[in-house]
């Protein structure tokens, strides 16, 4: 599905702003059918749990209503006109007046309707959308409806940040023209000095197809006709990472006119995983940064121009070459921004919280088995194959992107975990040949347990050595992180890189021993890891688990969330985040 832009032949508008808002009655009405009652308003693009005062509101389980009428515009007379939903998190239902046009599940990729049908150019109609934020075995991410003592529903999950809902995206009303292209995949590939644009584009009805590519300053440096083929770009400028330089194809349907022109930005340029390495462009790369959250307060997981300037900001700042997108698809103008800047991206999908054994808590009950039919099953895998689906036919043409990540943290010591995961893995390869993929591994999932990493590329590993276990001592942790680190190496020859280490930091708390919570111990535990990781070869990247602080359901292990970034929830920097900034940005060090 094409991201909206404005181009020649198709008009934008985003329906951001406020909207009428109403938790679902649950007594059999139909709300669509007229006004919401009450008088609520949300803001779009924002999470709605965070913008109320009532609990009730805050934790609702099931579904929620935005409405709001939108005119369409007099010129669009002759022209599809489509609806379109960024994300509604995590189940989406669009209602055009009386009429549903659209349904979708899985909360961070998006989805649209054609509507033409049920509207007129210069007139108004009724939008609402019906958001649900309920998670079940058989979602993505899973999660549990309980009843609680006191009687309400409560939705509990085992990933480890809050369950915002609502639509944290913009909504958008587009136009198309009748015929129209449908989608373009782009790859490259790099020959000496020349660099080479494999194009594909499938249309909605006849044409004739024309591509034009253009480099930065809009020149043409090669055009082709037909619907797939190849172009050749000799002294080709690479996309690189830090400097991500931008060609654009734009590609056209010509029937006489140009009935329809479409732009792809398009970064040059070659991702490979060879031996222990990782290399972009034929260069070995080490993955400098983060894991990071949408996250920020009153919006929850609502997306912010500002928050997205300032964040890469702070990436530049603090030496950053990466990040990975745990634990969802972002936003598309993330991807768009990290294209434009050079920011490399491991993209995840939303399948967090497969492994029941994380959330066995002090209830003295063994966990129930995470594969199994009652839990994690053949319904949760197709819904996990569609999110995949998904998130490389949204993403693939991102150059920032040179990895899929299918899974943070699955239970993949136990039994099912291969039946399950194998499917996945040759799916994601069939949907894009072009790039490795990989899981983020759970410690308890060690090298000589985990059931599932041969089928990866790369070794993604999420450690906590000095926080989870050997608490409070770091010469315990600093033993026990490298045994781990090398029974990888000696068990898998391939590129291994930690995508989660790091210790949550009260900010302002300090001492001068081993104290967990303190900023001290936080950078002392960063230090403890980097020494380690340089000890290791084969090693291919370092990202802290978080880039800012975040919220979390209520827990016993939370303070107010997540306090495991580097930054606070308000981007202000902790001591850690001076010690990446002398190790990211030394000359000859990492990054
Ligand atoms: C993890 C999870 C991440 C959590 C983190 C933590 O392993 O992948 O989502 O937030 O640990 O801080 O516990």
């Amino acid at each position: 599905m094409l991201k909206p832009r404005d181009t020649a032949t198709r008009e934008t508008i985003k329906l951001d702003g406020l909207w009428r808002f109403a938790v679902d009655p649950a007594d059999g009405s139909e709300p669509w059918r007229g006004a919401l009652a009450g008088d609520l308003e949300a803001a779009v693009p924002a999470s709605y749990n965070d913008l109320f005062v009532d609990p009730a509101i805050r934790d609702h389980v099931g579904w929620v209503w935005y409405q709001r009428t939108v005119r369409v515009p007099r010129g669009w007379t002759g022209e599809r006109v489509l609806v379109r939903v960024d994300a509604a998190t995590h189940a989406g239902r669009v209602y055009v007046d009386d009429a549903l046009v659209a349904e979708h599940s899985g909360g961070y990729t998006p989805f649209q309707a054609d509507v033409t049908e049920l509207v007129r150019p210069g007139e108004e109609f009724r939008l609402s959308i019906a958001v649900s934020g309920e998670l079940t075995n058989t979602t993505i991410p899973p999660g549990r409806v309980e009843t609680t003592a006191a009687g309400r529903r409560r939705q509990t999950y085992l990933h480890d940040f809050y369950n915002y809902a609502g639509l944290p995206r913009s909504v958008w009303l587009l136009s198309v023209p009748p015929v129209h292209v449908e989608d373009v995949t782009v790859t490259t590939a790099i020959e000496g000095t020349t660099g080479v644009v494999g194009f594909a584009v499938e249309t909605d009805g006849p044409a004739e197809v024309r591509v034009r590519l253009l480099d930065a300053d809009g020149d043409q440096v090669a055009e082709a006709a037909g619907p797939s083929g190849e172009l050749r770009v000799p002294e080709a400028v690479l996309w690189r990472p830090g400097a991500g330089y931008l060609y654009t194809l734009l590609v056209e349907l010509v029937d006489d006119a140009v009935i329809d022109s479409y732009p792809v930005p398009v970064g040059i340029r070659t991702v490979e995983v060879r031996g222990t390495e990782f290399l972009i462009n034929g260069d070995p790369f080490y993955f400098t940064g983060f894991g990071k959250h949408e996250d920020s307060a009153v919006r929850g997981k609502g997306h912010d121009d500002a928050y997205l300037v300032h964040d890469f900001q702070l990436l530049d700042w603090i030496g950053a070459n990466s990040f990975r997108t745990s634990h969802y698809p972002y936003a598309e103008e993330v991807l768009d921004f990290a294209d434009r800047h050079g920011i490399v991206v491991i993209d995840e999908t939303a399948a967090v919280g497969l492994n029941l054994a994380m959330g066995g808590g002090l209830t003295g009950r063994p966990p129930l088995p995470t594969f199994s039919p009652e839990t994690i099953n053949d319904e949760t895998r197709a819904a996990h194959a569609q999110a995949i689906r998904e998130l490389i036919n949204r993403d693939k043409n991102h150059p920032s992107v040179v990895m899929w990540c299918l899974t943070n943290e699955p239970a993949s010591q136990e039994d099912g975990a291969r039946a399950y995961f194998e499917p996945l893995a040759t799916l994601a390869r069939e949907l894009d040949p072009t790039r490795p993929i990989t899981y983020a591994n759970v410690m308890f999932a060690g090298p000589d347990q985990d059931q599932i990493a041969d089928l990866f590329d790369v070794i993604c590993l999420n450690r906590y050595h000095g926080w989870y276990v050997a608490n409070g001592d770091l010469a315990s942790a600093e033993v026990k992180l490298e045994a781990d680190l090398r029974r990888w190496v000696e068990r898998h020859g391939k590129p291994i890189m930690m995508t989660e280490y790091g210790a949550d930091a009260m900010p302002g708390l300090h001492s001068v021993w081993d104290v967990p919570w303190t900023e001290e111990y936080q950078a002392d535990l960063l230090r403890m890891y980097h020494r380690v990781f340089d000890r290791i070869d084969g090693f291919v990247g370092e990202q802290v688990w978080n880039f800012a602080d975040f919220r979390t359901a209520p827990g016993i292990h939370r303070v107010d969330g997540n306090k495991k970034g580097v930054f606070t929830r308000s981007r202000d920097p902790k001591a850690a985040a001076h010690l990446l900034r002398e190790r990211w940005t030394a000359p000859g060090g990492r990054g």
